[in-house]
């Protein structure tokens, strides 16, 4: 097979670059760089493989793109490709479905355990010298053991997020999900625990609520100022999906209005989040900087997922994960 032309658009580990440069010509120019920029559309002439993330790829960027044939993507959500772009141009796009799964359920299990016991604010109260005496009630938390969750989206993630609130803290779950699960036959040891119920009916019974469903044109803006009004008085919202997902400004405004008692985010709408956004400094927010899927262990499986892709996309083979 000739060595074809491959420009790597996020840092890959030393291991999966070398599995690339054994076979293909390899460039690696990150664009969300100013410096490398140029360098990054300059390959993008003459490349035949994509390998990367968090960067769009639009029609804008395949027009640059004459050679393109397929795009390994080193993350699961896609809202990042025009994929009407992509199809009509006939280049194949893979993901990394399943490998970031359990992570990113930890991440959002996290965000639902540091805002209901303030962790991040209490750490910063020891941190500053302000432990002078034994906390008071001005200080508590809220129990997580026994509520009930709300999980927008019941997907990989949402279903393992689900998994660690009832079966790990005995939490009763609600779930939205564009299509219909049957649990009892799909996730046994959910059968007991968690059901499946039309988006109001979670937003308005639940005390905590954890969105995981993908940005899509149906998700976009989903969590705006009704939906935060049918939210139950105090209840936690976390956001683990995407930004976009997310009415900001009407975010804030619950919060700001005492009708939400907390809020966890590990995704923003514009991302690095803005110094100047209320929320990175927001008391009730506990903003994290998109780690969902951000360890050592999964990083490195998604990296070799997608290399592996694109490896079996250029040599002509099915690869393990492809979209659509
Ligand atoms: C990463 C993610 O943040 O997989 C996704 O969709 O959001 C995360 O795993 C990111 O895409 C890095 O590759």
């Amino acid at each position: 097979m000739p060595r074809q032309q491959v420009l790597v658009f996020r840092e890959l580990p030393p291991d999966q670059l070398a599995r690339l440069q054994a076979v293909h010509e390899v460039t690696v120019a990150n664009p969300r760089i100013e410096a490398q920029r140029d360098a990054f559309f300059a390959a993008l002439q003459r490349a035949q493989g994509l390998i990367g993330s968090s960067y769009p790829i639009d029609a804008e960027v395949l027009a640059r793109a004459p050679a393109l044939r397929v795009v390994s993507s080193i993350s699961v959500g896609i809202d990042n490709y025009d994929l009407p772009a992509l199809r009509a141009r006939g280049v194949m796009l893979c993901h990394t479905p399943g490998v970031l799964t359990e992570t990113t359920a930890d991440t959002l299990f996290a965000l639902v355990m540091a805002t209901s016991r303030r962790l991040v604010e209490l750490a910063n109260h020891v941190r500053e010298g302000r432990w002078q005496r034994n906390i008071d009630e001005r200080l508590f938390g809220w129990d997580v053991h026994g509520k009930t969750l709300g999980i927008v989206g019941f997907g990989r993630i949402g279903q393992a997020l689900a998994r660690r609130a009832a079966l790990g803290f005995g939490m009763p779950v609600l779930f939205h999900n564009r299509s219909a699960v049957d649990v009892p036959a799909e996730l046994p040891a959910l059968a007991a625990h968690a059901r499946q119920l039309p988006l109001h009916d979670v937003l308005a019974q639940s005390d905590i609520v954890a969105l995981t469903v993908p940005l899509t044109d149906e998700t976009r803006g989903l969590m705006d100022a009704a939906r935060f009004a049918v939210m139950k008085p105090g209840a936690i919202f976390v956001n683990g999906s995407r930004g976009g997902v997310v009415d900001e400004a009407a975010l804030l405004q619950a919060l700001d209005g005492g009708h939400l008692r907390a809020a966890g985010l590990d995704v923003f709408a514009t991302e690095p989040l803005p110094l100047d956004s209320p929320l990175r400094t927001h008391p009730k927010v506990t903003p994290l900087p998109h780690i969902g899927s951000a360890t050592h262990e999964t990083r490195q499986a998604m990296a070799e997922l997608a290399t592996s892709n694109l490896l079996q996309a250029l040599a002509g083979e099915r690869p393990r994960a492809t979209v659509g």
